[in-house]
């Protein structure tokens, strides 16, 4: 089993994770991406969710738009960390998934990042496993730097840009 199992409602959910299993690869993260639907597919939901966690899961990622129930779902069967990700979609464009993912009843977290926040949810999902791994630590403490230079050189390109 990979590290982070990567759940989403539908694929056409999947143009707005890219850039977060780009996130994963970049940090050594191996991940296991499924479609899944807390609604549509309840038991296969549950059975994978078991098999993951037998399988020495650390983190799940769970994606899903409208009535989002995914990872609420997921975390109702795993003691494991789930992370959240309201993915806009259908008529309220996010908002509804949003609400749906965060407002947990007391005792069964989901830890959800903004509306399509892939690369968010990657991030954080390497922190938590960089608790117990100093590789990945490392890797994030890496993955922030370059992030701080991208910033400090298009701060460096506007200097020119107002001086010329
Ligand atoms: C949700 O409904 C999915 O996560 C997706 O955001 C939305 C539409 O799904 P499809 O009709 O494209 O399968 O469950």
């Amino acid at each position: 089993m990979a590290q982070v199992a990567w759940l989403m409602g539908s694929d056409s959910d999947l143009p707005k994770l890219e850039a977060g299993f780009n996130t994963l690869k970049e940090l050594g993260i191996s991940v296991e991406g499924r479609v899944l639907s807390a609604h549509r597919t309840p038991e296969q939901t549950r059975e994978f969710v078991q098999r993951a966690e037998a399988g020495g899961v650390k983190v799940f990622i769970c994606a899903a738009g409208m009535a989002a129930h995914l990872a609420g779902a997921v975390a109702a069967h795993s003691a494991r960390p789930v992370i959240g990700i309201p993915v806009a979609s259908g008529a309220l464009n996010g908002l509804d998934a949003l609400l749906s993912t965060a407002q947990m009843p007391p005792g069964v977290p989901v830890a959800t990042v903004g509306i399509d926040g892939a690369v968010n949810a990657a991030v954080l999902a390497a922190q938590i496993i960089g608790t117990g791994d100093a590789n990945v630590a490392k890797k994030v403490i890496e993955w922030r730097a370059a992030q701080t230079a991208k910033v400090l050189e298009k701060d460096a390109r506007l200097q020119q840009k107002l001086k010329g």
